[in-house]
């Protein structure tokens, strides 16, 4: 069974932990951690239902050979189906400490002051990959669809790739993806770029972020992409914004059923009774914006004497990383703010904050949720933030309030929340006192609008949409792409056109019927060409199209007396049939007006690109940079595409990479379209030639019926079965279809 069929194959799930942790207890032996939360609840039932496995590092360095930890790791695999990658310890700490820790993810939650890089992490990293690599072969069979999570791990969907290259594979990034200016600071970007596009499908938590990752594979490799795919190396690359949920029950029924989840709420209540609640939980990282909390409600209490003793702040922080000079510091920030806050407005009946920095279990947490009147959710960034969602779940007919950072992803998707940006204090302080004001009826409308959400958008309802989606792409890759196009059989082509009753060709003008030209108007067709292409037209067998992006007055003026010749200009958005010909527009309704906003922005890429020129047509701007330095060129067109794609986002415009063009035009113009125009001419051709170089014509090929001959000219990637090197070579074919036209005549007649 090969790996592309639509079966639905074990899921192997792989993220740089484990929900077990490997743990040293003492000299007598190991102990197993287990980790809770949402994608370990979430993943449970899909690898369950799957056979599926977990491939993770297990936690722990020392002593590979220690006989005890191997029976507990062998224990993982044969009971959860867990196995466990083993990193020596210096690459570990290079791994995650390193390049993972202090490269990666101060870099892309945007601090990219705090980067640090060391060649040896990237070393370390590279290693680590691999490692994971090798573990996911071992255990890798026909058939089964691989998970990839994380920033830990962006090169392991381009190495299995290279190992298996029918493999499914699918990637999540958990964290923020960085606009592309910060990105690009990146050491070794291309590297991780070029790791992830190894995968079929690509998740991010928001359509900000998978912007941005568009706009750095198209700055920094050049790769032109569409909002839902990318093309690279003969294959698609689907890409998503897909944010994940939680398992609201595990909440839920905890405050539910669970007694002492139940009386730990009673007494917290009783304990704050008639005291306002704010809850902050966080990881202690600095991207959480704690001390930027901790300053805010100082602000808050020193502005509104009458909030002293009646709220209270219960900031839960679990340390993480502290080996990271970062991380250290942070605690001793956050321990000190509290010690001054504390000290300056506590009375011997009460304390402003009460601070717990350690992880809490559970029932803990969830009577907290459930208690809190306002949950202080303000990173300074984060990729989309679980405790805001943990806490919506936990207030079920509650009026409690979130109050959100707007740079956490969870804000694109929780609108009722009140959205803060938490570097300013001030008006942060605003809005909490401002919420806690509102009647109870307010701030229980908005609650039940959220807790719906995130009860319907949970983590399960993401996992099965998140597989579905890997599933279809790399279906659609396997069935679509052909790796490289074959060379054109042109004898079979020859005798297929000479067989058929009817016939359809779709022909590209310029780089397929004619070579390039520095500029447009040089590239004008000689004589003979005209004269073949009314050959063909002659024969009433045969249906034929100059489908091209130029426009009607180029295409009138070279081929405008060739009789029987189907004309198709601005890539469909115009044409004229033989039988009328008259030129018609696919939108009659169609405006110009927008070309008085993009103009100034061509105009001015113009002027910094000696050698390049724009071209106006009626229903499309081009800027053609053929004659400028090739790399400046090739640079400034991304940063074209990417600065128009921002504007042109909301409208029905689309802007497009070209054989050394930036195109903008209506996204409904376009080849694919041309085809259903003239399925009327030759309705039965049993035989279909499209000819074409650029991107403009992948959309025909990708419209036509699988048995057609659809032909690349050149040697980039394509959708198209067959290549020829050049326009000279169809030309050729094209005339050996003439005379087979003239032989099949003379014998029919
Ligand atoms: P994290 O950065 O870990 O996750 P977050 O989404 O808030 O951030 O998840 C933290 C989890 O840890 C929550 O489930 C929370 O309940 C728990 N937690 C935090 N402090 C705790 C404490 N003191 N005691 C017990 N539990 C505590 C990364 C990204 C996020 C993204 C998630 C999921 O950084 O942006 O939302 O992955 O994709």
């Amino acid at each position: 069974m090969s790996a592309n069929e639509n079966t639905d194959g074990r899921l192997v799930v792989v993220s740089n932990r484990l929900p077990f942790t490997l743990k040293r207890a003492g000299d007598s032996g190991w102990r197993t951690d287990r980790s809770t939360g949402g994608l370990a609840t979430a993943m449970g039932p899909i690898l369950r239902r799957t056979g599926g496995i977990w491939i993770g590092w297990s936690g722990d360095s020392s002593d590979p050979q220690d006989e005890r930890r191997q029976k507990t790791l062998k224990r993982w695999a044969e009971r959860e189906r867990y196995f466990a990658v083993d990193i020596p310890a210096e690459t570990a700490a290079g791994f995650y400490e390193g390049y993972s820790n202090q490269t990666l993810w101060p870099l892309f939650h945007q601090f990219p002051s705090l980067l640090n890089f060391k060649p040896e992490h990237w070393q370390a990293y590279r290693e680590a990959n691999l490692r994971f690599r090798d573990v996911v072969l071992e255990h890798l069979r026909p058939g089964d669809i691989v998970w990839v999570h994380d920033y830990q791990l962006m090169l392991l969907p381009e190495l299995l790739r290279e190992a298996v290259p029918d493999a499914r594979i699918g990637f999540f990034l958990h964290i923020p993806f960085p606009s592309s200016p910060i990105f690009r600071l990146l050491p070794r970007r291309e590297e991780l770029l070029q790791g992830l596009l190894g995968a079929d499908y690509l998740a991010f938590h928001t359509y900000s972020y998978l912007q941005h990752f568009r706009a750095s594979t198209l700055r920094i490799l050049g790769l032109d992409s569409r909002m839902d795919r990318l093309e690279v190396g003969g294959r698609s690359v689907r890409l998503d914004a897909l944010p994940i949920g939680i398992a609201p029950r595990e909440f839920t029924e905890l405050l539910a059923r669970d007694a002492e989840t139940i009386k730990r709420r009673d007494e917290l209540r009783a304990r704050f009774d008639g005291r306002r609640v704010l809850l902050g939980v966080d990881r202690l990282d600095y991207t959480k914006g704690i001390p930027e909390r901790l300053r805010t409600f100082r602000r808050l209490l020193r502005q509104t004497p009458d909030l002293r003793g009646h709220v209270v702040l219960i900031q839960v922080a679990v340390p993480s990383r502290e080996v990271i000079p970062m991380y250290k510091e942070l605690r001793q920030e956050v321990d000190e703010l509290v010690g001054k806050i504390n000290g300056e407005f506590s009375t011997p009946d009460w304390t402003p904050i009460t601070y717990i920095r350690r992880g809490i279990p559970p029932t803990e947490l969830a009577a907290l949720y459930a208690l809190a009147d306002l949950a202080w959710v303000t990173p300074l960034r984060d990729g989309l933030n679980l405790v805001a969602k943990e806490y919506v779940a936990c207030q079920q007919d509650g009026a409690g309030v979130l109050v959100l950072s707007e740079f956490a992803g969870a804000a694109s998707e929780m609108g009722e929340a009140f959205l803060v940006n938490p570097y300013d204090e001030e008006r942060t302080a605003e809005t909490i006192e401002r919420a806690l004001e509102l009647p109870a009826d307010t701030r229980r409308e908005r609650m039940s609008a959220l807790h719906k959400r995130v009860l319907r958008n949970n983590v399960f309802a993401w996992g099965d949409r998140f597989l579905a989606n890997l599933r279809e792409a790399a279906n659609e890759r396997a069935g679509n792409f052909s790796e490289k196009p074959q060379a054109l059989p042109v004898e079979s082509a020859v005798a297929a056109f000479q067989q058929a009753a009817q016939r359809r060709l779709l022909l590209d003008y310029d780089g397929t019927l004619v070579p390039y030209a520095n500029r447009p108007q040089d590239a004008v067709p000689p004589a003979e060409l005209a004269e073949l292409l009314a050959t063909l037209a002659a024969d009433p067998a045969t249906a034929i199209a100059v489908v091209s992006g130029r426009s009607r007055h180029d295409l009138e003026s070279w081929f405008g007396e060739v009789k029987g010749l189907w004309l198709a200009a601005e890539h469909g958005a115009i044409m004229r049939s033989p039988e009328t010909m008259r030129w018609e527009l696919y939108r009659p309704d169609y405006t110009s007006d927008w070309k008085e906003q993009v103009s100034p922005v061509l105009e001015h890429f113009m002027d910094r690109t000696p050698g390049s020129l724009i071209e106006e047509k009626e229903f499309s701007l081009v800027w053609h940079y053929r004659m400028a330095d090739p790399e400046f060129g090739e640079w400034l067109a991304n940063e074209l595409v990417s600065n128009l794609e921002q504007m042109l986002a909301d409208t029905e415009l689309r802007a497009y990479r070209g054989q050394k063009t930036v195109e903008v035009k209506p996204g409904w113009a376009n080849k694919g379209e041309v085809l259903a125009r003239l399925s009327h001419s030759a309705p039965h051709a049993e035989f279909c030639l499209a000819a074409g170089d650029d991107r403009t014509d992948e959309d025909l090929f990708a419209r036509l019926r699988e048995d057609a001959w659809t032909i690349h000219i050149g040697d980039r990637h394509t959708r198209a079965q067959y290549c020829l090197a050049n326009s000279h070579e169809l030309r050729r074919l094209l005339t050996r279809f003439a005379a087979a036209g003239r032989t099949e005549s003379r014998t029919a007649g």
